[in-house]
């Protein structure tokens, strides 16, 4: 898969795929993520990709026209599969959507800034906007970042274990069950029996009651949330 991430802050996205999951992705080539400098694309002097709103009102809009450049630009050289603005007022990310863009090929994610971009850009460039939750962050960059983590670590062969992913919180609908590791006695708190009993079944059995309690205490809403 390859990302392709236009920013006007492209320094705070050197970093975040650098480590880890995402590092092991890029280096078994199945991740590439290229992040692009708006300004590099603007016709306008002095690196300008912002500018007042009409009909007045407070902050800057991000103009068409770098957006556009910079968009054409890329779809030049291959196919994309979705264009995604990061905007709050987007449709949040939740599982599910990060399922279905780990299928994607290619993918250009836009960060927006300032009071957002103009509207003509999300109407006939952009196939999918998303939010990260309902807060506002000071510019798309975060939110994109946790958007090609969600994704990445779901593409085939990036994590070790492959039913990993697969136990994962929301994966079925529900919360994971509680972890132990060594010691088995940390400060006189001992770990639950049954884990140490060598019948995986049984452990099965109580890891599925953990988590179905875990998300009746905590997110009732998700139970049988995608039953048909
Ligand atoms: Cl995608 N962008 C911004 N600026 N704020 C957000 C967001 C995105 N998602 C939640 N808050």
């Amino acid at each position: 898969m390859r990302i392709d991430i236009i920013s006007v802050v492209p320094d705070l996205l050197a970093s975040p795929f650098e480590h880890s999951i995402m590092k092991r992705a890029q280096q078994r080539g199945l991740l590439e993520v290229h992040v692009h400098n708006l300004r590099d694309f603007t016709p306008y002097k002095h690196g300008q990709v912002d500018d007042y709103p009409f009909g007045g009102g407070a902050g800057m809009v991000m103009m068409p026209e770098p957006l556009a450049l910079a968009i054409e630009h890329l779809q030049q050289e291959r196919k994309y599969d979705e264009v995604i603005f990061m905007t709050p007022d987007g449709i949040c990310l939740e599982q599910k959507i990060a399922n279905n863009l780990s299928l994607k090929e290619n993918l250009i994610i836009i960060c927006g800034h300032y009071k957002g971009i103009d509207q003509r850009i999300r109407e006939h460039f952009i196939t999918l906007e998303i939010s990260i939750g309902d807060y506002v962050l000071s510019g798309g960059e975060l939110a994109a970042a946790v958007v090609v983590d969600a994704i990445g670590r779901l593409i085939p062969g990036v994590l070790n274990d492959e039913t990993s992913a697969l136990s994962d919180s929301f994966q079925d609908d529900m919360l994971a069950p509680p972890v132990y590791t060594r010691p088995a006695d940390f400060r006189g708190w001992k770990i639950p029996e049954i884990l140490v009993c060598g019948d995986p079944k049984k452990v099965d059995a109580w890891r599925y009651e953990e988590a179905l309690k875990r998300t009746q205490e905590r997110r009732p809403n998700l139970l049988g949330a995608h039953e048909d």
